[in-house]
């Protein structure tokens, strides 16, 4: 009796361990305002720099609607300035919220010459 009771607290004390993990999975996903309190402008690019981020991670994005734009492209539409893919994903808000997937992330403003003045980051999450 004593016994059979004791393998039931044990199994919860490791049901609840792994329930612990998940949410601390969960909890270290990390919200990070691109380009600090000046937000999403020229110049931005290098913020990224010595950070780590992870998939999940999300990135928000602050601007004036109408004045910028956030363009989720592929590594040759961040190197060349370019919005590549074609049919990459634009967003408009001025208070876009992005969530990280694991490689590549490449981010740029697409009105004309916003990106080639820097408006534009390259982010590798693990
Ligand atoms: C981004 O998140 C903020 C805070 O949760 C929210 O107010 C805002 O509406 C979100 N932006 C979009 C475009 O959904
Ligand atoms: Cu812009």
């Amino acid at each position: 009796m004593a016994k059979g009771r004791g393998g039931a607290v044990v199994t919860i004390v490791v049901l609840c361990q792994l329930v612990m993990v998940l949410q601390c999975e969960l909890a270290l996903a990390a919200r990070y305002v691109v380009g600090g309190s000046s937000g999403w402008k020229y110049g931005v690019m290098g913020w990224e720099n010595g950070k780590q981020f992870k998939a999940g991670d999300v990135l928000v994005f602050n601007y004036e609607h109408g004045k910028h734009n956030v363009v989720a492209v592929n590594k040759n539409g961040y190197d060349s300035c370019k919005t590549l893919p074609n049919d990459a994903k634009v967003h408009t808000s001025g208070h876009d919220n992005i969530t990280l997937v694991r490689g590549q992330n490449s981010f740029i403003c697409n009105f004309p010459s916003h990106c080639g003045m820097g408006m534009k980051i390259h982010i590798v999450a693990s």
